[in-house]
């Protein structure tokens, strides 16, 4: 547990602690969400899954963007970050239609102000990626905004190099995650400022941060499974749930399913042995 560090912020399955001025404690738990709702039944390991994948792939785009990781923790579920001036803007990169984007093409034709191809469907690839930002909602839900609005938000400058390092990150994970049979359909970056520097901060490229899709079951003119979460998903659809608070308990069945899709989106992606990265975490950062 956290040595002598306040706690100063939760989100939906992680929490966020100060351990000194310029440092914070970022620690994944293995809560899971479906539908927005968490639910009472924990996954194993998932924190250590995410917060695994989020430390490779900082270590592998440092040659495009500076990170906030410091350490990476014996337990596997805990990270020492650069604390950072973060901005007011969801850095949002889509590679395909799905969720709010294919939400407002279909009612304008237009996704925060990209005018797209006429005639795509649910789910298809976009001809190029675009950078779709959105603001920090405080309660409910992230609303997208178009690129003046934005750049408004964080300086015309500022919004030009968070664009272009956002698709940059986007290019170099979505490659190497098809090459490995996983689509990243679209996914959120959260940077900040340390100093005058930009920096990425958060979690980045994990499957609660991005639309992770099974390639081989890709098949655009409707939603996609997700890689990750399809059984937990199904099984919250077939109980009949309204969707609103308090989630469903999950049948251990549907938490073994889980926890495997999990571990093997994290195997693929950085091509390490789970087990390894539970007796030594830092493998991930060689
Ligand atoms: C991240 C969040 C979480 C609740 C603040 N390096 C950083 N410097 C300053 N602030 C943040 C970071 Cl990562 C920061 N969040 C999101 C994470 C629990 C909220 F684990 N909020």
């Amino acid at each position: 547990m956290p040595e002598a560090a306040l706690h100063v912020g939760s989100g939906k399955v992680r929490e966020l602690y100060a351990l000194d001025d310029e440092r914070l404690l970022l620690v994944a738990s293995d809560r899971i969400s479906t539908f927005d709702v968490v639910l009472p039944t924990e996954i194993p390991h998932k924190g250590r899954v995410l917060t695994g994948l989020s430390a490779f792939w900082f270590a592998r785009t440092r040659h495009i963007c500076a990170n906030h990781l410091l350490a990476l923790r014996a337990d596997g579920r805990s990270t020492e970050c650069r604390r950072l001036e973060m901005l007011p803007i969801e850095c949002v990169v889509r590679g395909y239609l799905s969720g709010s984007g294919w939400k407002d093409y279909t009612a304008s034709g237009t996704v925060c102000g990209h005018a797209l191809p006429s005639g795509l469907v649910e789910s298809s690839q976009l001809p190029e990626p675009i950078f779709t930002p959105a603001t920090k909602a405080a309660t409910g839900h992230d609303e997208n905004i178009d690129r003046d609005a934005a750049a408004e938000l964080v300086g015309a400058e500022l919004f030009a190099d968070v664009e272009r390092v956002s698709l940059a990150l986007y290019g170099f994970a979505a490659a190497h995650a098809r090459e490995r049979g996983i689509i990243i359909a679209d996914t959120k970056f959260e940077f900040g400022l340390d100093g005058g520097t930009l920096v990425l901060g958060d979690e980045a490229l994990t499957p609660d941060s991005s639309r992770f899709w099974p390639a081989d079951e890709y098949r655009p003119g409707g939603p996609q499974p997700s890689f990750d979460k399809q059984f937990a998903r199904d099984y919250c659809e077939s109980l009949g749930w309204d969707k609103t608070e308090p989630g469903p308990e999950l049948p251990e069945d549907v938490v073994t399913g889980t926890r495997a899709r999990y571990v093997e989106a994290f195997e693929r992606l950085t091509e390490i042995d789970f087990d390894a990265y539970l007796a030594d975490p830092e493998v991930v950062l060689r």
